[in-house]
């Protein structure tokens, strides 16, 4: 048998019938119940699967679900079909969530259609009037309340273009294990688009902050999923000095046009660095509060991490955990898929990817394509302004053909660095860091 899976092609095997592929390779059924069997027979039979060699099998550490076989859920991916994106792995479709594959992410900004999609409520019909004449409400804890119209924004504040990072909170939870709710991301949430639009900052300014001003609180045009309209899709917000960060924007256009529906159009917040829960898309209100921001997102275990360490899979005590502020440090290998069958006698790789840091920078990537038993330092980019991603490139030289993996590794400027399994767990999964990884197989 394990000769016509080998005709077919490992990979293929992979996508086409990951059950049976699990089956082989774990002697059993996928799932949870994955985790920790790839040992002695399994690692023959990947062996045969592949045509033979794993020249590093002997460093793989034990209970390792390879790479090829990881990322695969045992469902078929359902890939987004719409108009002016790319083709997006479908997360959800109510609400429409849907994740940029990692080997998608290789240009150093971003283009419109491979920006990654997060919604929790419902994409409101695309505005039909004027743009100009959207209009957005400043009020809470100012000195003068606000009513702005989108063409009275870009002629009384001075216009700023920066490439930044957007993340969801949520990026990377797919690695936590016991299994954490929500939208199951690889490491795909994240876009690096050049948005430009006003400070916050400024329009902020123009209201004049009270001394009471604590906390924004961002809300927008999209209705609930239950359609109750008294109830917000989502509402979150930043401590004030995060609000009044330069970076942090109100941004009407993205990649030197306007913003597409689907991401926001004609108004929305970007604050870099921070989870993108905190960047309102159509955004029509913010306001001030006295206190920490109360709405949609913000209380319980929401966008919040646990203080003190918690028995993965126990009850959540909310009063252990913290709102989540600068996302952690990632990387990602961007110029090969997951998957990818190399040239024969393929023995020098070039890799690329990008790295980021949430609110720090990246000071050093390494790649290992022995499963981390030997790194090598990568040449790291400069950001093209604070919170913008950094571009890295590697070499990597392999010994002979045969089945590999390439993992990738960040730094970042307080030193922190990437796991090899997500820690820190709680039960919606925020802050989870891998280091990425991708099974390539080079023929002989
Ligand atoms: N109005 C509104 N803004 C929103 C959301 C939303 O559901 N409604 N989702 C947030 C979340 S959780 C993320 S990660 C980003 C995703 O932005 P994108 O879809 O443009 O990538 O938007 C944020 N802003
Ligand atoms: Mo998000």
């Amino acid at each position: 048998m394990a000769k016509g899976w080998k005709e077919r092609g490992f990979f293929e095997l992979y996508r086409d019938d990951p059950e049976r592929a699990d089956a082989l390779v774990f002697g059993r059924r996928s799932g949870a119940s994955r985790r920790g069997f790839l040992q002695g027979a399994g690692l023959a039979t990947m062996g045969a699967m592949v045509g033979g060699a794993i020249p590093f099998s002997g460093s793989m550490p034990s209970g390792l679900i390879p790479a090829a076989m990881a990322q695969g859920s045992s469902a078929a991916p359902k890939i987004l079909k719409m108009d002016g994106k790319a083709e997006l792995v479908i997360l959800g479709d109510k609400p429409l969530v849907a994740e940029t594959p990692e080997h998608l992410l290789n240009d150093d900004i971003t283009p419109n259609d491979k920006i990654f999609i997060r919604n929790n409520g419902i994409v409101p019909d695309q505005f039909a009037g004027d743009p100009n004449g959207w209009a957005l409400t400043i009020d809470g804890e100012v000195n003068t309340a606000l009513k702005l119209t989108l063409g009275e924004l870009k002629q009384k504040f001075k216009p700023v273009t920066y490439a930044l990072q957007m993340e969801c909170g949520g990026n990377g939870r797919a690695a936590f294990e016991p299994k954490a709710s929500g939208n199951q991301w690889g490491n795909g949430a994240i876009s690096n688009a050049r948005w430009t639009g006003v400070r916050l900052k400024d329009v902020l300014e123009a209201a004049g902050l009270k001394s009471s001003a604590v906390y924004t609180g961002h809300y927008g045009a999209d209705p609930h999923l239950s359609g109750d309209a008294s109830k917000p899709a989502i509402s979150r917000g930043v401590p004030i000095a995060k609000a009044m960060e330069e970076h942090t924007i109100i941004a009407y256009a993205v990649n030197g046009g306007p913003i597409p529906n689907v991401h926001g159009f004609p108004l929305r917040l970007i604050v870099p660095g921070w989870p993108g829960s905190a960047s309102q898309k159509w955004l029509n209100r913010i306001w001030i509060r006295d206190r920490e921001h109360d709405g949609q997102g913000m209380t319980g275990t929401s966008y919040r991490v646990p203080v003190k360490p918690m028995i993965p899979g126990s009850k959540a005590d909310p009063s252990n955990f913290r709102i989540m502020e600068s996302m952690p440090v990632r990387s990602i290998i961007t110029n090969i898929a997951n998957g990818t069958e190399l040239k024969a006698g393929t023995r020098a790789i070039a890799l690329r990817g990008h790295a980021w840091a949430g609110e720090h920078s990246v000071s050093e990537v390494h790649v290992s394509a022995d499963y981390g038993q030997t790194w090598r330092k990568a040449k790291v980019g400069k950001a093209a302004n604070k919170y913008a991603w950094q571009t890295w490139n590697a070499d990597l030289t392999v010994p002979s053909e045969g089945y590999y993996e390439f993992w990738v590794r960040a730094i970042d400027s307080t030193g922190r660095g990437q796991s090899h399994a997500a820690a820190n767990w709680n039960p919606q999964g925020y802050g989870g860091n891998v280091m990425h990884r991708i099974a390539v197989l080079i023929p002989a």
